[in-house]
């Protein structure tokens, strides 16, 4: 079978052709993989549809490897959504950048209006070789080159991820950059909604029966999706409302609702059902009702700033979106770099129920399953690895002290919240002896 590219899209059905052929690079992208390329890529692709605005064709830079580019670069940077039983060839990427190209250079190019973000949570700390070295680099030959505003977008699931970069990019800068950035530069905070699992090769098969061309860059997600951007912009910008993003004044209520209940609810999951899938897992009736205990009992509480959205109707939509039978989505994808996603998923809203004097022993019992997690994986992805594995032998009492000591998880208050010590421990002890099963019936 031919490869996907503009010479071979005509043997495309035409209802699944590109929405739009950019003719210049307004938009940057850090971190080209599956998730954006099913979210913010085709939001793009929608708004210069919308608009006849052609000017927001994407750079797409991969920090890690090649991969992305070795199979982007074949195809014209085309490549296949899949949603529901809806497939579409999105056509908002022109470039893709691998390490070592020249992203300085894109950064500082005046056509260059916004930087987007997906760089997951463990790439946000002070790292001058990492990622925010390099757009910090940019923002230098940016200055240098008096190249214009420009609007940088986190699309991480990380709470007040644009001033969480702000603060990242202002630690790297010597002081005149700092003055220029706060001339030029925003960081408008966003947050960003679509479960995409990784692509496996039966998905690449079934993207190349769809479309009749074989397609290394495929992608498979859920027809939901959701944007909301803090509407602060430093100069131009895609029209992204007109594809059906929100823009704000203050995305923290959104940015805290998706994250507590749906990343929170993810991380349940990956840590207490035993699934291989996360549809396997919400077909258990007993685990789905545990989803929906904390939900209601212990993360919901903690949402406010939400009048006029259907806080209920979000919250009954999410077991229907992870049993998707469509979507094959390991738990173990979501279940690495625990140590990056636990604080703001869990053990935040934990703590402002604890100091509201609640018991949330739903939590408590996610977090005890992590624990149990990390310390009878194999493999464990975590940047935190070599802390986090411990003796398997170890009484419950034992492994929660050692495992709550990690500030950089925990923080100095938790560790020290008898009441919340005590519900992982009682949680933890109650798994090693029966199981899940016997635990949640007796929290119930
Ligand atoms: C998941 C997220 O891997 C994970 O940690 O919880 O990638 C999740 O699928 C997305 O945030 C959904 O919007």
């Amino acid at each position: 079978m031919v490869r996907l590219s503009r010479a071979t899209l005509s043997r495309v059905a035409p209802a699944a052709r590109p929405l739009a052929e950019p003719r210049a690079t307004g938009v940057v992208h850090l971190g080209i993989g599956a998730f954006h390329r099913a979210h913010q890529a085709v939001y793009t692709e929608r708004a210069m549809a919308a608009t006849g605005d052609d000017r927001w064709g994407i750079c797409g830079a991969s920090q890690r490897s090649t991969d992305v580019a070795d199979r982007l670069r074949p195809q014209d940077c085309l490549y296949g959504v899949r949603a529901g039983e809806e497939t579409r060839v999105v056509g908002s990427v022109r470039e893709v950048l691998a390490p070592g190209d020249d992203l300085a250079a894109r950064l500082s190019a005046p056509e260059t209006a916004v930087v987007t973000l997906t760089i997951t949570e463990r790439a946000y700390r002070r790292d001058p070789q990492g990622v925010i070295g390099k757009l910090v680099a940019g923002l230098r030959a940016r200055a240098a080159a008096d190249a214009g505003p420009l609007t940088v977008i986190s699309c991480d699931n990380l709470p007040g991820n644009g001033a969480t970069l702000a603060g990242l990019v202002a630690d790297l800068c010597e002081p005149p950059l700092l003055a220029w950035v706060a001339e030029n530069v925003t960081f408008p905070a966003s947050m960003v909604d679509r479960i995409v699992p990784a692509t496996t090769q039966a998905d690449l098969d079934d993207m190349a029966a769809r479309l009749g061309v074989t397609d290394l860059g495929a992608v498979v997600t859920e027809p939901f999706t959701q944007w909301v951007i803090e509407d602060r912009f430093a100069g131009d910008r895609p029209a992204w409302e007109q594809a059906g993003a929100l823009l704000v004044g203050d995305v923290r209520p959104y940015e805290r609702m998706k994250l507590r209940l749906l990343n929170g609810s993810h991380s349940a999951i990956a840590y207490l059902s035993g699934a291989a899938h996360v549809s396997e897992a919400v077909s258990d009736p007993v685990f789905a009702r545990f989803l929906r205990r904390l939900m209601d009992d212990d993360l919901s509480p903690t949402l406010d700033g939400l009048e006029g959205f259907d806080l209920t109707r979000y919250k009954d939509s999410l077991p229907a979106r992870f049993a998707n039978p469509g979507l094959r989505h390991r738990v173990a994808q979501i279940a690495a770099d625990g140590s990056q996603k636990l604080p703001q998923r869990l053990l935040d809203p934990a703590r402002e129920r604890l100091a509201g004097g609640h018991e949330p022993r739903w939590i408590a019992l996610a977090v005890a399953g992590w624990m149990r997690y990390v310390t009878t994986a194999r493999d464990l992805a975590d940047p935190l690895a070599d802390r986090l594995r411990g003796d398997e032998t170890a009484c419950a009492a034992a492994t929660v002290n050692r495992l709550m000591a990690i500030e950089e998880i925990f923080g100095a208050d938790l560790p020290g919240d008898r009441v919340f010590r005590a519900l992982v421990t009682d949680c933890l002890e109650r798994l090693d002896a029966g199981g899940l099963p016997a635990t949640l019936r007796a929290l119930d």
